[in-house]
């Protein structure tokens, strides 16, 4: 099965997904997602100048030696550009195989493990109350799990806040506004936001909080212990993880559970904190590491030590990642959880798809592949809008992680 061509799709139905679309000999195609938020067109050039010439001509049907040929056989290796566009060819490719087998993805990778797929929604709020009405809407929804974030008093904006609690969208702006930070304020506000939570919905749902990297290790373990009280879930990205072995210091002061990972793009960038078992949750996702081929690995050494997937699964990973997550959910082992942010209506008319939310549980279909396509003349009404990520400056105006 011979690969003729491959084409590259950007469109903005709502927000900018970059789409993959790899034809055979045999009638059969696939669709691959390279969406990486506001760096889209770094992966549209790699794949259009350097990964599509070397793709036609190969047999669709080799996977694994595509994989190692784009990943081995470049000497610039790894980094979240390559390995979002190799993502996509692999996504692409293993809906082709699974076409060609007349089988819905999860049957390929070794059936079913499980029935559904536990999923957590965005809870969030200008300010504790607003936080409390939010998580009340979700738990009406049907959501079991709910990531929760709040502004913080004396800040004019906070991460992970927005105008719609149902489409948050963090890449807001044609040049990247500003935001400001400051950890004591975030610290000494975010025990009670859940402290709130607990006290109004009680023990059983599950509550998440994500930091966004921006913590130092001795900080995040005042937090993860503060927090304690309040069962989280997980509490996600709470340092800059460059620095795996920090995660040693939090582990050692909180029995808060860890996740981290949405931003990594290789099995070397968590090798560390999983067989340490300084994590317990790996957020590493389809799209932005290397497809399912990479993540398969990135799943089996997180199986051996205890530590469960979280997928990362905002709004910038298109339908297509999202298929592509919930076929692996529903195989995968040692699944834990998967985020899940609404796409708006104009997005899931380009995207058709055949998965479906029901009661806090996502549940993916039956059809040959992963199960979402992309229809390319409505892509087309809707043109590529440059946006980016905000960036984040402490109060004194040093630049800061967003
Ligand atoms: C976030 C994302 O979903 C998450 O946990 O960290 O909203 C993230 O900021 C965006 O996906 C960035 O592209
Ligand atoms: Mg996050």
């Amino acid at each position: 099965m011979k690969i003729t061509a491959a084409r590259v799709i950007v469109c903005s139905p709502g927000r900018n997904f970059v789409t993959l679309k790899i034809e055979t000999d045999q009638g059969l195609y696939g669709v691959g997602d390279a969406t990486l938020n506001g760096r889209e067109f770094s992966v549209v050039s790699y794949l259009n100048d350097h990964l599509i010439p070397c793709l036609i001509g190969r047999d669709a049907r080799q996977i694994e030696d595509i994989w190692q040929y784009f990943y081995r056989g470049a000497y610039w290796r790894r980094g979240p550009v390559g390995m979002t566009a190799l993502a996509a060819i692999d996504m692409a490719l293993w809906d082709i195989k699974a076409k060609a087998a007349g089988m819905p993805l999860y049957q390929l990778l070794g059936g079913r493990s499980r029935d559904k797929v536990l999923v957590y929604g965005h809870a969030n709020g200008k300010d504790i109350a607003e936080t409390v009405d939010a998580v009340a809407h979700y738990r009406d929804l049907g959501y079991q799990a709910i990531r929760a974030q709040s502004g913080v008093p004396g800040l004019a904006s906070t991460y992970g806040v927005s105008k719609d609690t149902l489409f948050y969208e963090p890449a807001d702006a044609d040049l990247p506004t500003e935001s400001l930070w400051s950890t004591s304020k975030y610290l000494n506000h975010v025990p009670k936001l859940f402290a709130e939570l607990r006290q109004q919905f009680g023990d059983e749902v599950h509550l998440l909080h994500d930091v966004h990297h921006r913590l130092t290790p001795i900080e995040a373990a005042r937090l993860g212990k503060e927090l304690e009280p309040f069962k989280l879930f997980w509490l996600e990205d709470a340092v800059p993880a460059e620095l795996q072995e920090g995660f040693r210091l939090i582990r050692q002061h909180t029995t808060t559970p860890l996740a981290v990972g949405e931003v990594f793009s290789s099995i070397h960038d968590c090798q560390h904190l999983i067989s340490e078992q300084l994590i317990d949750y790996i957020r590493t996702t389809i799209v932005h590491a290397g497809g399912v081929t990479h993540l398969r690995r990135i799943a089996a050494l997180a199986e051996l030590y205890h530590v469960k997937t979280g997928f990362h699964g905002a709004t910038d990973l298109s339908p297509v990642t999202m298929g592509t997550a919930l076929h692996f959910d529903t195989w995968v082992p040692n699944f834990g959880i998967q985020e899940y942010m609404r796409h708006t209506a104009q997005t899931d008319e380009v995207f058709p798809h055949d998965y479906q939310f029901k009661q806090g549980f996502l549940y993916c279909g039956e059809t040959p592949g992963h199960g979402v396509d992309i229809n390319e003349k409505l892509a087309a009404q809707y043109p590529y809008q440059r946006a980016y990520l905000p960036v984040n400056r402490l109060e004194d105006g040093t630049l800061f992680n967003w």
